[in-house]
């Protein structure tokens, strides 16, 4: 049962996460970001259900969409250096090398593999090694479903599976990849029946709950920092925006109709939850219209931070063009 605290402490994160996605979407438009951005509004309940209450020496994987806001800026890190590292500044904790890698240890966040799918494996490893600590560390890994579709999940999962590792697989489930559809990819109803051949509990989750999700996840937690293993949790949500801005995809390209989108954007999470916490007295007006403008305050911030933030050494980039 999670507490008022713990509640308001999940709708902050999910308030803070779309503020700034907006202001990624912004830098894109408006050519302050260096390269693109996958938004991942309408399915922030996933990475911020998930991984909110984790300890910080718990690791993260995260999917490219949003470059891992959902998961990293719950988990503590700075979104100064997020906003910096893809406005391709330094900002101290980075150097601008590149906006979807974007790592710290501290919190346990290695970053993103460059290749999608490669994060299966690299969890696989930290698994290994947390299991070798034996401090309870847990592994989070959170993949999109078409990446779902790598044989480095196989690999990662069998070898799970067979050692027990600490480790929760996420499936953020937002029904496409790029402009196919999952369901002409994938033969049946639910990817958490993979977890079945492997083994392991597979659970359905509403990724628009983020009490769901919580709930979900916190069972599997346990279940890895007992020593039984990992879960797989599937959690069902949608891709309301284009697969990338800077992409000419804001219907996906005429494939999607508004008569499947229109229903998902009524069930926006950060809404969803914000009308269940007024109605449960957890939260007042006022606290809503506060947590907000706390939340634009600190991304504003975290933008004139990063806009002001030195360009990156140039030998840097001397390192990188000729590995010298
Ligand atoms: C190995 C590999 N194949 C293809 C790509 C190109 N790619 C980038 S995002 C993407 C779609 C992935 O779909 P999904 O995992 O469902 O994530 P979503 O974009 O829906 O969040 C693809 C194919 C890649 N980055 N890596
Ligand atoms: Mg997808």
């Amino acid at each position: 049962m999670l507490t008022k605290e713990q509640k308001m402490k999940l709708y902050t994160n999910l308030v803070r996460v779309r503020k700034l996605d907006e202001i990624m979407v912004k830098g894109v438009l408006s050519g302050k970001v260096c390269g693109h951005w996958s938004s991942q509004k309408g399915q922030e309940a996933v990475g911020v259900g998930a991984t909110t209450f984790l300890r910080k020496d718990d690791y993260i994987f995260f999917c490219h969409r949003g470059h891992g806001i959902t998961t990293v800026i719950p988990k503590g890190i700075s979104p100064r250096a997020f906003i910096a590292e893809h406005f391709s500044k330094n900002s101290g904790a980075c150097q601008g090398m590149g906006c979807l890698h974007v790592a710290d240890m501290e919190y346990g966040a290695p970053g993103l593999s460059g290749s999608l799918g490669g994060d299966f494996v690299l969890a696989a490893g930290m698994g290994i090694a947390a299991k070798m600590r034996a401090k309870g560390q847990v592994v989070v890994c959170i993949q999109g479903d078409g990446t779902y579709g790598r044989g480095t999940f196989h690999e990662a999962a069998l070898m799970a599976a067979n050692w027990k590792l600490p480790i929760v697989w996420g499936v953020e489930n937002n029904q496409y990849m790029v402009f196919t559809p999952t369901s002409d990819i994938f033969p049946k109803e639910n990817m958490a029946d993979l977890a079945f051949g492997y083994g392991m509990p597979g659970v359905v989750v509403d990724g628009q709950d983020v009490v769901a999700v919580f709930e979900a996840f916190q069972t599997a937690i346990e279940r890895a920092r007992a020593g039984e293993g990992p879960s797989l949790i599937e959690c069902k949500t949608y891709r309301i925006e284009p697969h990338t801005y800077g992409m000419v995809d804001k219907r996906c390209a005429g494939l999607r109709s508004p008569e499947e989108i229109e229903p998902w954007v009524k069930k926006d999470p950060v809404n969803l939850f914000q009308e269940r916490l007024l109605k449960e007295g957890v939260l007042t007006q006022a606290d809503v219209d506060r947590i907000d403008r706390e939340a634009i305050e600190e991304m504003e911030e975290a933008e004139r931070f990063a806009t002001e933030s030195p360009a990156p050494d140039p030998q840097i980039l001397k390192q990188v063009l000729y590995w010298k």
